[in-house]
């Protein structure tokens, strides 16, 4: 497959979540963990203050692998402040679509133009790489956007990246804009597709399959409002569906969405993809019957490919061989007729789910076991 490469913005998009913010040293640790993981990219804001302007220097002088990306407007001054921590990659941001000219800068599109390459031309002079955002726009017209793009090229911008900052687009939407501006500059695109509408994974696949080489991603999905892309979504689905060559340690996934929210104080939802408290729990007798024979029956990939654990929640849903099972388990010798009574009685009484146990080796044994002996 093709090299796709992941810029993760837990600490800048990540931090513009609301209820999301990290201390310095809690910043470092989540970098060099993502460095770890493999990431390609580490972008950060050292335009916010002055906490994360020591937090951006620290991570240009850690030494990792992973470039970091000290994102700011497109503005003389940020660029300084980006140039103050020793950052040597730059991403500057300026709207293009008219909503956002008219309502948050109140300038013109040729304004808005000037200042952009004068901003790039500005941070090429100081001998920064530089990614320069359209802002807002899947909101813009594609002929503006393009002029928009070539005009940034031709300053000088060494990449450019497209973002869907509403999260309006659709995947066929996504995949014609970012192709059309392919098709118009030379210069590697990045995507970055925020989740109003829940498309942000979908939309961001498309990008990549029109022709963009880099998508963001964090930690969760978290940033503005419903965040963005997660990156443990995207790393699996690159890896898993379209063979995409990374350097990811997927299995450590579980470690660090572990550190990540451990600092964010607050838990995802339990039905969160891959890394969600219930992304391996199996519950109706059917499915955990199928799953002890073979959990392909029902897992995309298996726990420990992202460096989780399996588990079978036993209650109401558990069938005649869930039952005989758990009896097992309790150290007895259920009959045929005495599993049946046992999941009857837990349906009867509507016992909801009882426990949850985490599927070992030893106790997918036990189950063989136990299903031999109803049979026998
Ligand atoms: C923002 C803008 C941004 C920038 C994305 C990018 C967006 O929140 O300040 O730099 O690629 O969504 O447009 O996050
Ligand atoms: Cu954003």
């Amino acid at each position: 497959g093709r090299r796709i490469h992941i810029l993760d913005s837990t600490l800048r998009e990540g931090e513009q979540g609301a209820g999301v913010s990290f201390t310095k040293r809690q910043r470092l640790q989540i970098a060099w963990m993502l460095d770890y993981f493999g990431v390609d990219a580490i972008e950060v804001s050292p335009v916010i203050s002055e906490s994360h302007m020591e937090s951006c220097s620290e991570m240009v002088k850690a030494g990792l692998s992973a470039q970091i990306v000290a994102h700011g407007r497109a503005l003389r001054q940020d660029i300084d402040t980006i140039l103050q921590c020793g950052a040597s990659y730059g991403a500057i941001y300026h709207s293009v679509s008219d909503i956002h000219l008219r309502y948050k800068l109140k300038v013109d599109f040729e304004e808005a133009l000037r200042r952009g390459v004068d901003a790039v031309e500005y941070a090429k002079a100081h001998g920064l790489r530089l990614r320069f955002t359209l802002e807002d726009a899947s909101r813009t017209s594609v002929d503006r956007l393009i002029e928009y793009a070539k005009a940034v090229e031709e300053a000088g911008a060494d990449r450019i990246s497209i973002p869907d900052t509403v999260g309006v687009m659709t995947p066929g939407g996504m995949y014609k804009l970012v192709r059309a501006v392919r098709q118009s500059v030379k210069v590697p695109l990045d995507v970055h597709c925020h989740n109003d509408m829940g498309l942000s994974l979908a939309n961001a696949l498309a990008g990549l399959e029109a022709g963009a080489d880099q998508v963001h991603a964090t930690v969760g999905g978290i940033g503005e409002r419903s965040g963005i892309t997660d990156l443990a979504q995207l790393a699996v689905a690159l890896t898993v569906i379209y063979g995409a060559q990374m350097n990811a340690r997927i299995n450590m996934l579980k470690d660090l969405y572990d550190l990540v929210f451990g600092y964010l104080g607050f838990r995802p939802s339990p039905f969160m993809p891959l890394l969600g408290e219930n992304a391996y729990k199996h519950k109706a007798g059917t499915h955990i019957a199928a799953v002890l024979s073979n959990p392909i029956a029902y897992e995309v990939v298996p726990p420990r490919f992202v460096g989780a654990k399996r588990k079978l929640v036993f209650g109401e849903l558990l069938g005649k061989n869930g039952a005989a099972f758990f009896l097992k388990l309790m150290g007895l010798e259920p009959s045929d007729a005495s599993a049946r009574a046992f999941a009857d009685a837990m349906k009867r009484l509507q016992m909801g789910d009882m426990f949850e146990l985490e599927l070992d080796e030893r106790l997918e044994r036990l189950f063989m076991e136990s299903q031999r002996n109803l049979e026998g």
